[in-house]
């Protein structure tokens, strides 16, 4: 009856090089490129590569990330090595390298690292704009802190402000989405005086018992770009703070009354959804108490509204638990249900067995795994709400 048609539903492309899996952060760093692996591993055992278009995106060139980024903070960059570094250079701090922190260190690869990763988003950013792809997934980008100077927060070149500037030439609005844990400042700051992206970026806020910031310490619920009413981009940036232990419900309602309203309001003609797991419960940095299944209900709520989709990664410091993330929402891309009972011929198996690493299932509960206390009210949320509604007044209905 439906002759050789193929059944009707998203095309979805994977944009992947799996050379950005062997670079490292140094043995003590959080981020750990390596959950890439885990997460190709997980959508190969589930077969999911069959139901999309996969493609190895070359690295990007010099040229492609000088669209937003400073030549000279790109020439240091593409030069520093751990052997010719020297941290006490002006130039080497300025630009957000080593330090105390030692967030964003100078490792063996570095320019390969980065270029494979924006590579990956501007591939991606392309196939949408050629009207090859529904939605475009790209696990190794979403690295939301970088400024056009600066490497900040694990982040080295913004590869989704890359990407924006891509979609712009042939969107008249591209809305920013972000669930990473922290407040998406890069891609925020970069936009600050556009009107064509609206950046919206749910985030855990507040200055922990030591006096500290919960990092990059910026995106409370008043920060909505530039005051000046002469700025175009005034009001096109809306910030979600949340507190510690928010649970799935919470998230899920907080995530769909905003960001549906978002949606309605400004109506964009593409969005880019930075899926960033360390939202979830039981991430080594973060703060919240998320299941996978909630975490891919943003997904969900996203894709439902049938524009252009940019799916990126970002943070997740558990890396059996990012894989798992970023496997279902693979799944809910292409519109798949997966089966529990992990495959049991998965390389690295081992690091999804045994009851501490969630049991060798898909979908274990992840609620508490790290005790968050749950600081967040019902009557704080709806009053979030409120304010996050009325931060809406300066988009064009
Ligand atoms: O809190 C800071 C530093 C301390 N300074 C005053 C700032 N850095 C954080 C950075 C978190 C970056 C998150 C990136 C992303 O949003 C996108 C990929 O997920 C930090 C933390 C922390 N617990 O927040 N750095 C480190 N931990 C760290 C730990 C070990 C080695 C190197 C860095
Ligand atoms: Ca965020
Ligand atoms: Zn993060």
């Amino acid at each position: 009856q439906y002759g050789l048609e193929k059944p009707r539903g998203y095309n979805v492309s994977f944009h992947y090089n799996p050379h950005v899996e062997y670079h490292h952060f140094g043995s003590s760093h959080p981020m750990k490129p390596w959950r890439l692996t885990l997460t190709k591993q997980l959508v190969l055992a589930y077969g999911l590569e069959y139901t999309m278009d996969c493609y190895e995106p070359r690295p990007a060139r010099f040229d492609e990330l000088a669209v937003f980024h400073d030549r000279e903070y790109l020439s240091f960059l593409s030069q520093v090595t751990p052997q010719n570094a020297k941290p006490d250079d002006p130039a080497y701090l300025s630009f957000g390298f080593g330090g105390e922190s030692n967030d964003c260190p100078v490792f063996d690869g570095l320019w390969n690292y980065v270029s494979i990763y924006s590579g990956a988003s501007i591939n991606a950013a392309n196939n949408l704009n050629n009207k090859q792809s529904d939605i475009a997934i790209n696990w190794s980008g979403g690295l939301h802190h970088a400024k056009k100077n600066l490497a900040s927060g694990f982040c080295y070149i913004n590869d989704i402000v890359l990407a924006i500037q891509l979609l712009m030439t042939n969107n008249p609005r591209v809305l920013y989405i972000d669930i990473d844990v922290h407040h998406g400042d890069g891609v925020e700051a970069a936009f600050e005086s556009s009107d064509r992206v609206f950046t919206l970026s749910y985030h855990k806020f507040g200055i922990d018992r030591n006096g500290y910031p919960f990092f990059p310490g910026t995106g409370n619920i008043h920060e909505m770009g530039p005051t000046d009413s002469a700025n175009r981009g005034k009001g096109h940036s809306l910030n979600v703070p949340i507190d510690d232990g928010i649970d799935d419900e919470q998230y899920k309602w907080l995530f769909k009354t905003v960001t549906g309203a978002v949606i309605e309001k400004y109506n964009p003609t593409a969005i880019v959804l930075q899926s960033g797991a360390d939202s979830l419960g039981g991430d080594r940095l973060g703060r919240f108490n998320l299941n996978i299944k909630a975490h891919g209900f943003c997904v969900e709520t996203v894709k439902s509204y049938g524009r252009p989709l940019l799916l990126i990664g970002g943070g997740g410091y558990t890396p059996r638990n990012v894989a798992r993330t970023w496997c279902h929402e693979t799944a809910v891309c292409v519109g798949a249900e997966l089966h529990n009972e992990l495959p049991t011929h998965i390389p690295y198996i081992q690091a999804f067995e045994g009851a501490e690493n969630g049991g060798g299932i898909l979908y274990p509960d992840l609620h508490n795994t790290k005790r968050h206390d749950n600081l967040n009210t019902q009557d704080n949320l709806h009053k979030l709400v409120t304010q996050a509604l009325e931060n809406l007044r300066y988009i064009e209905g």
